[in-house]
């Protein structure tokens, strides 16, 4: 057989087997069978270099022909092939509208963060202010404006997370109290509460390492106890229920005079007693009092013009009296079962986390 029959029977044998191709890997078989290394193709280039200059030029051409064709051929099909891959593909893939849609989970509010939106509706509807201040608080702040002195025995009362001699995780929101007075250059009327996180060395069911307060604070000419006890009668009640009655008992925090500790009449027993106020009838709720002369002073306020009253309570307390929690860490505990209990005692305003 000559070379250029030899030619044509892999031409004609090429092109026969590429009809019958169904797959990529098929085609790329075939690829390899004619056009590799070892390929039939390749074969009979090897001929080439018997042949003198003449008869080189004319098969060369003829060869350069073949591959061109088979080139040419195999490419079509490929995209072909892809094609109908891809169509497959879109086929197999196609989405089904009329199932039914998976369940999405949506959160609640924390009940943290509910007792914090709740008292910040009560007293921005009073005419107070949102006030905050840095966690990670000085020493100054925290404490020696606020009538404790480096060496004052009060200091024990709040196990601190000191950063440096100077620096310390802030123990209570009333820091903020005195960061305002004092940069109220005018010494002009206040009216702020601040909500804040706040760390203490402790860990009990009562008591976490970290915690969240609410601090009030008026300071304006003729404050007196009273205002201070029905502006806390109003908030009492408001969380509480409107029954509540409440209570002062004397008490001692440094930066105010007189001092108190607030109680509240049990909502559960209505102040007949029961295993939640211990069979008192009452329940302590916050801590309060007079804003201390020297608080103000240390402020840029006389206290020959201005007087004022504060209150500081805990956050996570309230709310686990509002929702019967007995654990405080179970606050932080991230437990969705806890999430949704709430949120069915509040009515659900969000959809419940399934
Ligand atoms: C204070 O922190 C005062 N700054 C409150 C105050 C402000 C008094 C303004 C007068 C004027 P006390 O240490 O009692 O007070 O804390 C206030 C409330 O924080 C407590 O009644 C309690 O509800 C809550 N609390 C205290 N320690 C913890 C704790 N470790 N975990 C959770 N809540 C706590």
């Amino acid at each position: 057989m000559s070379k250029e029959e030899r030619v044509k029977n892999v031409n004609d044998e090429i092109i026969n087997k590429l009809d019958k191709v169904n797959s990529l890997k098929e085609l790329n078989d075939l690829k390899v069978e004619y056009l590799g290394k070892k390929g039939k193709v390749t074969e009979l280039s090897s001929l080439m270099k018997d042949l003198d200059n003449d008869e080189k030029k004319k098969y060369g051409k003829l060869l350069n022909e073949l591959k061109t064709n088979i080139n040419t051929k195999f490419d079509t099909i490929k995209q072909n092939l892809e094609l109908e891959e891809i169509n497959k593909k879109l086929e197999e893939e196609k989405i089904d509208v009329t199932l039914p849609s998976t369940t999405i989970n949506v959160g609640t509010l924390h009940p943290v963060t509910r007792v914090i939106n709740e008292i910040e509706d009560l007293f921005l509807s009073m005419g107070y202010d949102i006030a905050e201040g840095p966690e990670v608080e000085t020493d100054e702040y925290c404490f020696e404006k606020l009538n404790l002195p480096k060496d004052h025995p009060a200091r024990d009362m709040q196990d601190s997370f000191y950063i440096n001699a100077e620096r310390l995780l802030r123990t209570q929101t009333s820091a903020v109290q005195a960061r305002v007075m004092d940069a109220n250059k005018e010494k002009s009327a206040i009216r702020i509460i601040c909500p804040g996180k706040v760390y203490r060395r402790e860990e009990d069911a009562t008591h976490s390492h970290q915690f969240t307060q609410m601090e009030g604070l008026i300071v304006d000419k003729n404050i007196s106890l009273a205002d201070l006890k029905g502006t806390l009668e109003v908030f009492m009640r408001k969380l509480f229920g409107k029954d509540r009655q409440i209570r002062l008992r004397p008490s001692y925090f440094p930066f105010t005079e007189p001092s108190f500790e607030v109680d509240i009449s049990c909502y559960k027993c209505n102040g007949e007693g029961c295993s939640l106020c211990k069979d008192t009838g009452w329940i302590e709720i916050l801590g309060a009092g007079v804003v201390h002369p020297n608080v103000l002073r240390n402020c840029g306020y006389d206290p020959d013009i201005y007087t004022g009253f504060a209150f500081g309570l805990g956050i996570e307390r309230v709310a686990m009296l509002k929702y019967g929690i007995n654990d405080v860490r179970m606050l932080f505990s991230n437990d969705l079962r806890l999430l949704n209990e709430v949120n069915r005692i509040e009515g659900g305003d969000l959809d419940e986390t399934k």
